[in-house]
């Protein structure tokens, strides 16, 4: 068997799982499935417009905020300083995991670091993507943007700041009337009370802080101490800020590059980048998609693969795999090796189709345009390749797999000179074929 991330514990080193395309590739399930081998699983960055989703012993849970190493008892969660928590959202969170069965007393911990999401942050997102009309972003709602505007704008309120009551009040008073004016002024709604937001922020500072953390230098101390560390991206490179559609993106880094930031592990810790690839393409929210298909084989690909936002149960637009996209992923993100996902949606299919290039004014293009209006005029052009129409569902390994369905792999892994070691058939914990 070879060494990958997938198949090894690698001591005193970090893993980062990345998706490569626009998120929902099913990071989830591979995070679940490998946090039996790693000591802590780390989020970095986003916040709870992510919805990871879980399947094991019957039972589908979705995350939002929470790492998807939970459900392992050995293994340590933190949400890193890259993150923006809602602590409405966390605390619900944390409530239905306890409900599951699970412990997560001093086995989470939240970056002191971190960024809060507040009431005001996700009325903001939604004032102003309404206010949009055609150019709308088609955000989760959730406030993301709004937070990390203030992130940026260095007037944002951080989880150390709920356990100093004084600070915190003053901080809220001064962030509120700047946003209430704006609020006002400028979107004609009525603004938010100030004084009901001091009463229930001034509260969370004995809930939260059980869970607060130096989390940059206890996830340091770890790998010294020998500790394995897995790295979740949330969303997907193509939504990254800087590197994905701008400006139909997330307000975040879910490249891997954003992974050392977001948890303050240097970037010579980190080993392996396992990229999360879905064996077709989907993306919910608005942006250039060159492969979406428009017709009764993208109604299938979605009704087949459940194609529904974890978080806001949204449609999400479908298309064939798109390896330019990807061989622009793989690069950025300096991906080590592939986990190839869904791959049992293609199973009916008679053919399955492939992108291998753009055509653009007439010429051929293999680079990926990441500026929303070049994307917007490419034309995909296809490389055809044979269905397998069995299901594949039983296979533990390549060898179990259909020859069709081994070719296609292998297609994949030739033209993106990547390893793919993990494949994933079912949303199951065990429907998964090693390689
Ligand atoms: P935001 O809310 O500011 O981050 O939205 C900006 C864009 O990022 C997209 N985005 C996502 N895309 C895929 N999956 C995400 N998580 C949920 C899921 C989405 C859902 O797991 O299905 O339930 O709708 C996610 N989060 C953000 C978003 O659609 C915008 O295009
Ligand atoms: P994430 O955001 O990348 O974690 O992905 P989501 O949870 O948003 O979306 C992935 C969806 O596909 C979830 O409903 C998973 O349960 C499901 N899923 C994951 N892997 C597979 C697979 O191999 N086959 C099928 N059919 N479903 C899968
Ligand atoms: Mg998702």
């Amino acid at each position: 068997m070879k060494e990958h991330a997938t198949t090894k514990q690698n001591t005193a080193s970090a893993t980062v799982i990345v998706g490569t395309q626009f998120g929902d590739e099913g990071k989830g399930k591979l995070v679940d499935f490998l946090s039996s081998r790693y000591d802590v699983v780390v989020r970095y960055q986003g916040g709870a417009n992510a919805g990871h989703t879980i399947c094991f012993d019957d039972k589908t849970v979705v995350l939002h905020l929470i790492p998807s190493g939970i459900f392992h008892e050995g293994c340590t969660c933190v949400i890193g300083n890259g993150v923006v928590i809602d602590p409405n959202a966390l605390l619900k969170e944390i409530r239905q995991v306890e409900e599951l069965g699970y412990d997560v007393r001093d086995r989470l911990y939240i970056s002191h670091n971190a960024h809060l999401i507040m009431p005001y942050h996700k009325l903001l997102d939604s004032l102003h993507e309404s206010a949009q009309n055609a150019k709308k972003i088609g955000t989760t709602g959730r406030g993301i943007g709004p937070s990390y505007e203030d992130k940026f704008a260095r007037r944002g309120i951080r989880v150390v700041d709920l356990l100093h009551p004084e600070l915190l009040e003053e901080k809220l008073r001064d962030n509120l009337e700047a946003k209430n004016k704006l609020i006002r002024n400028v979107y004609d709604n009525e603004g938010m009370d100030v004084e009901e937001m001091v009463r229930e922020y001034s509260e969370f500072d004995a809930i939260i802080n059980p869970y607060v953390k130096n989390t940059q230098l206890y996830l340091n101390r770890q790998l010294r101490e020998g500790k394995s560390i897995l790295l979740e991206g949330a969303q997907g490179c193509l939504l990254d800020v800087d590197h994905g559609t701008y400006p139909y993106v997330t307000s975040s880094n879910p490249t891997s590059g954003g992974a050392s930031t977001g948890s303050g592990i240097a970037p010579n810790h980190i080993r392996n980048v396992i990229g999360v690839c879905k064996a077709y393409m989907t993306r919910v929210g608005n942006g250039a998609f060159p492969t979406e298909l428009h017709d009764e084989t993208g109604e299938k690909l979605g009704k087949i693969g459940h194609e529904f936002g974890a978080t806001t149960g949204r449609r999400r637009r479908c298309g064939w795999l798109d390896l330019v996209a990807l061989r622009y992923s793989l690069i950025v993100n300096g991906v080590t090796e592939l986990a190839l996902t869904k791959l049992d949606v293609l199973d009916s299919f008679d053919e399955v189709k492939v992108c291998t290039s753009y055509m653009i004014d007439g010429r051929e293009i293999t680079d990926f345009p990441t500026d929303d209006q070049t994307l917007s005029r490419v034309t995909p052009v296809y490389t055809t390749l044979a269905g397998w129409k069995v299901s594949n569902a039983g296979a533990r390994t390549f060898d179990d797999m259909h020859p069709a369905t081994q070719a296609f792999v292998s297609f994949l892994e030739e033209q993106l000179d990547v390893p793919v070691t993990f494949i994933s058939v079912g949303p199951g914990r065990d429907e998964t074929v090693f390689k």
